[in-house]
């Protein structure tokens, strides 16, 4: 009875979802899902790349987070359109959420919106929202054993932000054995070495984001 339950609610998602999708195609829209642990630095590297590269592309956010609009507000202040949804205890995003989200952004003047997901790396890989990529982002202070002991959303990210790389010479993170391992999850995965600090990396990403 429970695993019944179980699929037809993903199926019910995966429905919602590929409207999702249509209505994104159709107002040539490319949308992306920001997927981590809390406090890896989703929000802060989106910060950055709406610093650093202004203009670029046309950009709105959606921010999900269990409580508290600061992620939004934060953005905000990047001068793009952002909606904040409150999950109120769910633990990912789901399509509906985001069904909604997208009546409230201009999406007949965006090029690309980026879904940040609530922090967890578990639960939001099982929901499709409609995006066409999922972006998975691993800090090296949460360890480099992570992407084997959380394989499913590195299995469906295209990309994996690997952030915070200016502690690396403070801790034991083995950036190669972390590397190697993701390739074996994913051999198809682009991998950037980043840090919102220094600054590192974000260069190539943006590149790839906005160009590819
Ligand atoms: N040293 C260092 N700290 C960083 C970097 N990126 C983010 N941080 C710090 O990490 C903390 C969490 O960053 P956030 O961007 O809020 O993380 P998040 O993934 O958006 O968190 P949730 O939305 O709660 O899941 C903040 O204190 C950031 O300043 C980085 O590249 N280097
Ligand atoms: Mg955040």
């Amino acid at each position: 009875m429970k695993v019944i339950l179980a699929k037809s609610l993903l199926k019910a998602n995966s429905d919602v979802a590929k409207l999702n999708k249509d209505r994104l195609d159709g107002c040539k829209v490319k949308a992306i899902n920001l997927i981590s642990s809390p406090g890896t630095g989703k929000t802060t590297l989106l910060e950055k790349v709406l610093e650093l590269y202004p203009g670029k592309m046309s950009v709105g956010v959606i921010e999900g987070d269990i409580a508290t609009i600061r992620d939004a507000e934060r953005i905000a202040t990047k001068g793009v359109p952002v909606v904040q949804i409150n999950t109120q205890g769910i633990c990912h995003l789901d399509a509906r959420m985001i069904e909604k989200a997208l009546g409230e952004l201009p999406l007949d003047q965006l090029e690309l919106v980026i879904i940040e997901n609530v922090g967890n790396l578990v639960c939001p890989a099982a929901f499709d929202l409609g995006e066409h990529e999922k972006i998975a982002l691993l800090s090296v202070t949460e360890g480099d054993d992570k992407a084997a002991k959380y394989p499913r959303v590195f299995e469906a990210a295209t990309a994996v932000i690997i952030t915070k790389a200016d502690l690396l010479p403070y801790i034991d993170f083995d950036l190669n054995a972390c590397l190697k391992e993701l390739l074996q999850i994913n051999p198809r995965l682009k991998i950037f070495v980043t840090s919102a600090k220094t600054g590192s990396g974000l260069a190539e990403f943006v590149s790839w984001l906005f160009d590819e």
